[in-house]
């Protein structure tokens, strides 16, 4: 992905490859089959038998469900910051923040009731900041393609530099891995001592695969997903790599109050209160929230 799209992160709506039963006003029903396609018909039921197309076509049309959230509390935030990753401590304490973008990129440990930047540390003015987790007592920062992961104290001390030779986007932890996103469907999981990758998953939706995974936060074994470029989260079960929800966060910030590039990005979970907390790049604001089934 180039530095152009990367920067162009206007609001779209939900994904237009999601499945759907509903065709558009006048369109010819998919179900009539026209006579080339019929003979494509019976050459793959010949080919697949009936039990493999029904379970094609129950994945592809697979559902999972929906949701939104209700405002619980929303907290004063940096307006500047360009988030590209947000994790609490284990207590919840303090909210820690990684911000983006070439010469603006920073580590920071925040207040979160206030809002109040209480340590920040400047990356490298060639480095671009993105996901952060907090493993075995030690920060990880990813950077986009600058090759490296920065790896601080609990005060934000930078303890060492490691490298790591792929595009980085999004940044969790089970508890013994890292978990990296890469803008695609892709996560990698890496030993954080060797660095290696152990394995990698591919997110799938139904059938499909769920691309432009962005920054991230693992809890109970699911893992969140902030869809790059919409308010869009990914509920993914972590074991299967399947999504199994979706959430839509565009209530929350009214887009008329929204900068150009703001869009929704960051997600902590307050494990203490068992507590999800949301926010966006640009944004004034932290939310608490409660995720709710959405309204027909
Ligand atoms: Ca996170």
């Amino acid at each position: 992905m180039d530095m152009a799209r990367k920067k162009d992160i206007s609001k779209t709506s939900l994904p237009s490859s999601e499945p759907s039963y509903v065709p558009a006003p006048g369109a010819r029903s998919p179900f009539r089959l026209s006579y080339r396609n019929y003979l494509r018909l019976i050459f793959a039921l010949i080919v697949f038998g009936g039990g493999s197309m029904a379970l094609y076509f129950q994945y592809a049309f697979a559902n999972v469900p929906r949701y939104s959230v209700e405002l619980i509390e929303k907290y004063p935030k940096d307006p500047a910051a360009f988030t590209q990753g947000l994790v609490f401590d284990p207590e919840g304490e303090y909210l820690y923040e990684s911000t983006g973008l070439v010469g603006q990129s920073s580590i920071r440990k925040i207040a979160w009731k206030t809002g109040e930047v209480l340590v920040k540390k400047n990356l490298d003015s060639d480095l671009f900041g993105e996901g952060l987790t907090l493993l075995n007592g030690k920060f990880y920062q990813l950077t986009w393609k600058n090759d490296v992961i920065l790896v601080y104290d609990q005060e934000l001390n930078l303890l060492e530099t490691r490298e790591f030779n792929r595009e980085m986007w999004g940044l969790t932890t089970d508890g013994t891995h890292l978990i990296i996103s890469n803008g695609t469907s892709q996560l990698m999981y890496v030993d954080p001592q060797t660095m290696q990758r152990v394995r990698n998953v591919t997110v799938r939706h139904g059938n499909a695969t769920a691309r432009d995974l962005n920054e991230l936060e693992f809890n109970n074994g699911r893992i969140y997903a902030n869809r790059f470029q919409t308010d869009l989260v990914y509920e993914i079960d972590a074991a299967r790599g399947q999504v199994i929800g979706l959430i839509d966060l565009s209530r929350l910030w009214p887009d008329k109050e929204r900068p150009e590039g703001g869009v929704m990005n960051g997600i902590a979970v307050h494990r203490r209160l068992q507590k999800m907390f949301v926010t966006g790049k640009l944004c004034p604001f932290l939310y608490q929230v409660e995720i709710v089934p959405q309204k027909k």
